[in-house]
């Protein structure tokens, strides 16, 4: 079994994470991290922060020669924002003192977790919340879900993804997208994908559509508000027997969905083109079974069920789409009302992103990863990776 833990405020010194059930020989390098936290960064719309944080991970332990070693992995991640900005945000995440001097953060956002958080554990000053519950902790996710995936890649599944929809500009509805995601995958898999959306400064595959949904982050900016959007995810090279229908637990589409909604600000998701199913007769969403063109091995004609059949992966892409709402952070104020007065008052803006799905996709991405280590792994685990690599071969080879 493998797990991860995070620690850390948005504001705090650092971001901790731990990676724990690697087996013993994967090859690892801080590139192979640092390269998704930067992707992690790319997207048109991001606020203040964007340009402070550097986010380079310092690996602490578990790692010996570019090599796991089987021991639990530390992982840390520096706050830019905790030193740099101390002018702005002063003492946010101090630890030893009184509180005596820092003005309480008392109007909760609709939206946030603020006031839901502040009742679950009992706090009359808002900040505490607002600190763990940042999107910043993502940072740490893609960390330490950058582990499992190195591993992968070492296995040929390649995960990949990019924005379908920035607010009003969308492109669900053309079908156009599907084809051009068949192609990037067909010529290098969901790598090519990832690649290709990386050249977008807002990660979308259509220039006309990137051009679209600049403007409207700038117009929306203007107006002071804020904008969702949804992105797909895709995996290649899976093989078939990822995850079972035997407990609802072990579900591989169950436990992406978890997954994707862990992310701060995803609102639902979707396993191929699960929302369509709800209105297209059996005989046309079901993906006919076939031969592949070798004659060697069963296949599907098409790939609605995104890859996954009965909770099992099938051996086709994986597909996982998400939807994230507007970021409720808006200089726009939004009816609330103060905890400390109980007066109706309209919300205060603290600096913010005017949309970050970008981030959100690349996230997604990391947590996709993760979920299908952790299948692979109960599947074809070993203490060493040898074992690993050598049982999947076997399987591949049968
Ligand atoms: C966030 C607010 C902003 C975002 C942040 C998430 O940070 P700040 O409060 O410092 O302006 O930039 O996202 C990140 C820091 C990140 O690394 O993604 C929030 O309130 O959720």
């Amino acid at each position: 079994m493998i797990r991860y833990l995070t620690a850390g405020e948005s504001h705090g010194a650092a971001l901790i994470g731990i990676v724990e059930g690697m087996p013993a020989g994967v090859p690892l390098t801080t590139e192979d991290i640092d390269d998704h936290l930067a992707r992690r960064w790319l997207g048109f719309g991001r606020g203040g922060r964007a340009r402070i944080e550097q986010d380079r991970v310092e690996l602490l332990s578990g790692v010996r020669f570019g090599k796991t070693i089987g021991s639990p992995i530390a992982l840390r991640l520096e706050n830019a924002a905790h030193h740099k900005d101390r002018s702005d945000w002063p003492n946010v995440m101090a630890i030893g003192g009184s509180g005596e001097g820092i003005e309480p953060v008392t109007l909760p956002r609709p939206g946030h977790a603020d006031l839901a958080g502040a009742q679950k554990y009992g706090f009359d000053d808002i900040r505490p919340v607002i600190e763990r519950a940042s999107a910043r902790e993502t940072a740490m996710r893609v960390a330490c879900c950058s582990v499992a995936r190195a591993m992968l890649r070492h296995l040929g599944i390649e995960v990949g993804s990019h924005v379908v929809r920035i607010g009003i500009v969308g492109w669900e509805d053309t079908g156009a997208w599907q084809e051009q995601v068949g192609l990037l995958v067909s010529e290098g898999g969901a790598r090519a994908v990832y690649e290709a959306a990386d050249e977008s400064n807002v990660r979308m595959l259509d220039n006309d559509l990137t051009d679209a949904a600049v403007e409207h982050i700038k117009e929306t900016k203007a107006a002071g508000d804020s904008l969702g959007g949804s992105y797909e995810v895709v995996a290649t090279g899976v093989p078939v027997g990822l995850g079972s229908y035997v407990h609802w637990d072990r579900r591989l589409d169950g436990r992406l969905a978890q997954a994707i909604l862990s992310i701060q600000g995803q609102k639902a998701v979707e396993i191929g083109d699960g929302f369509s199913g709800g209105s297209t007769p059996g005989s046309q969403f079901h993906d006919p079974i076939t031969e592949d063109e070798q004659g060697h091995h069963l296949t599907r004609g098409s790939n609605r069920a995104g890859g996954i059949e009965g909770g099992v992966s099938n051996g086709m892409p994986i597909i996982v789409r998400g939807v994230m709402k507007p970021i409720p952070t808006l200089v726009k104020p939004l009816e609330t009302v103060d905890i400390s007065t109980g007066e109706a008052q309209p919300t205060r803006y603290e600096r913010s992103d005017v949309t970050s799905v970008p981030a959100a996709s690349t996230v997604a991405e990391a947590t996709v990863a993760w979920v299908l280590a952790a299948a692979l792994l109960e599947r074809y685990g070993g203490d060493t990776f040898e074992q690993v690599e050598q049982r999947l071969a076997l399987d591949a080879a049968t």
